[in-house]
C-alpha cells in the first residue's frame, strides 16, 4: 500500500523498512515501543491533576522534592515519563542501553532481557516546568547505533557520538494534539495521536522549514550575558524596519524547545539559547546529547540548519552525557546569517540605542 496522509506509523515504517532489504525489523519495533511510552506520556499529562500528577516529585525516604543531575527540581511526570521510556524499552532485545536527562548514568538493559544494537537517548519531559500551568510540553528522543561490544555493558563512552551518527530522532508534542515527528535520515514526517483509535496517523508529509523568516525566539532576559555576534542580530531584529534588515520582527519565547521547534517546522523561525556568560560552568543551557543533537537533525532533514553560532552543532563530539551547548536553529538563511556575525570581527557590530548606555539591553 502505498504511503498517503492517514497511513498509521506502523506502516510508515514497514514501507521504510522495504527500502532496505536486509533490515531485520529491530529498528521498526524499537520506534513504536518508544511511540508507545509517548502515548502513555500523553495519557498522563492530559490526566494532570485529575490523576494527581501536577507538582513536585517528592522522595518517599527524604520527603523533599528531588533533583536530577542537572540540579533540577524533578516534577512527578519528568519521573514517570522516564520510567515509561524505559519499561516499554527495556525488554524488546533491540537495545544496548538507554542515557536520559534524568539519570546520571547510563541504564543497563536487566540481565532477563536480551540486549541489542541501537541506544535511545532521550528526555522524557522537555518543558517540564510548563506543566503546571499547563503549556504544551514534549519528549524527546534520538537513536544510534552501540559501537561498543556487543552484550556487554553499555559505557558512557558509547553514547558520546556526534549528532550526525544519528540514525533517527524525533519529538512528541502534548499540545491541543499530541504528536509524533520523526526522521529516519530521509526528511521528516508528522503523526498526529487519533485518541480513538490510540494510533499516531500520518498528518504532515516532508515537512519543509522555510528558508527565510521574520520570527525569532530567545530568552531576552538572558541579553545582558549573550555574546556580542547574539546582541548584535536581536538589536538588528528589534530595529525592525528602521534598523539594517529593513524588515519588521515577531517574538516567541514558549521556554518549552519541543514547542519552538515544532512552530519552526510548520512555520519556520529562528530559535537561540546561546552560549552566554551568565555561569561559567554551563557552556548553554540546554543539553546536547537529548536536546540539541536529536531537534538538530529533525531541522536540518527538514531543510533548516543547526549551529552552536561558532561550529556545526551535529559535528560536535560530545565529552559528556549530560554536557550542554549554546544552539541555534531554525530557518537555513537566518542561521546562516548568525553563524556569519560569529565570524565577522568586533567592529562590525551593529551599534543600536537598545544596548547603549541607557538602552534597555544594556552592555
Ligand atoms: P525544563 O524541561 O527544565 O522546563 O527546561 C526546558 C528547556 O530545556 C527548554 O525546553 C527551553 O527552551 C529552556 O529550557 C527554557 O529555558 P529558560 O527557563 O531559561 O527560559
Amino acid at each position: 500500500m502505498p504511503i498517503t496522509k492517514r497511513s498509521t506509523l506502523t506502516q510508515y515504517l514497514i514501507e521504510e523498512r522495504r527500502r532496505y532489504p536486509g533490515a531485520d525489523g529491530e529498528f521498526n519495533s524499537l520506534v513504536l515501543d518508544v511511540a508507545l511510552a509517548c502515548k502513555a506520556i500523553s495519557n498522563a499529562v492530559a490526566q494532570g491533576e485529575l490523576a494527581g500528577l501536577h507538582g513536585d516529585y517528592v522522595e518517599a525516604t527524604t520527603d523533599t522534592s528531588s533533583t536530577n543531575i542537572q540540579g533540577e527540581t524533578q516534577k512527578k511526570l519528568d519521573v514517570l515519563s522516564n520510567d515509561y521510556f524505559i519499561r516499554t524499552n527495556e525488554w524488546s532485545g533491540t537495545l544496548a542501553g538507554m542515557a536520559s536527562e534524568e539519570m546520571e548514568h547510563p541504564y543497563q538493559i536487566p540481565s532477563q532481557y536480551p540486549r541489542g544494537k541501537y541506544l535511545l537517548v532521550f528526555d522524557p519531559l522537555d518543558g517540564s516546568s510548563n506543566i503546571d500551568v499547563n503549556v504544551s510540553v514534549g519528549s524527546i528522543f534520538s537513536i544510534l547505533r552501540c559501537t561498543g561490544t556487543q552484550n556487554a555493558d553499555v559505557k558512557e563512552a558509547d553514547f558520546l557520538q556526534p549528532g550526525s551518527k544519528q540514525v533517527a530522532a524525533g519529538y512528541a508534542l502534548y499540545g491541543p494534539t499530541t504528536m509524533l515527528i520523526l526522521t529516519v535520515g530521509r526528511g521528516v514526517v508528522g503523526f498526529t495521536l487519533d485518541p480513538v483509535l490510540g494510533e499516531f496517523m500520518l498528518t504532515h508529509e516532508d515537512i519543509q522549514i522555510p528558508a527565510d523568516t521574520q520570527e525569532f525566539a530567545i530568552n531576552a532576559s538572558n541579553s545582558r550575558f549573550w555574546e556580542p555576534p547574539i546582541k548584535r542580530y536581536i538589536a538588528e531584529c528589534l530595529a525592525g524596519k528602521t534598523g539594517p534588515r529593513e524588515k519588521e520582527f515577531n517574538m516567541r519565547w514558549i521556554a518549552s524547545m519541543v514547542a519552538e521547534a515544532h512552530r519552526i517546522l510548520i512555520r519556520g523561525g529562528v530559535f537561540m539559547y546561546p552560549r552566554d556568560t551568565k555561569d561559567p560552568s554551563k557552556p548553554g543551557r540546554l543539553r546536547l546529547l537529548y536536546e540539541a543533537n536529536p531537534i538538530g537533525f529533525i531541522i536540518e532533514q527538514a531543510g533548516g540548519r543547526v549551529s552552536t553560532g561558532h561550529e556545526a552543532l551535529l559535528e560536535v563530539t560530545p565529552t559528556s552525557l549530560h554536557q550542554r551547548i549554546g544552539v541555534v536553529f531554525g530557518s537555513a538563511n537566518e542561521v546562516r546569517r548568525i553563524e556569519s556575525y560569529h565570524k565577522a570581527p568586533r567592529t562590525e557590530v551593529f551599534h543600536s540605542p537598545l544596548f547603549g548606555e541607557r538602552g534597555l539591553f544594556r552592555e
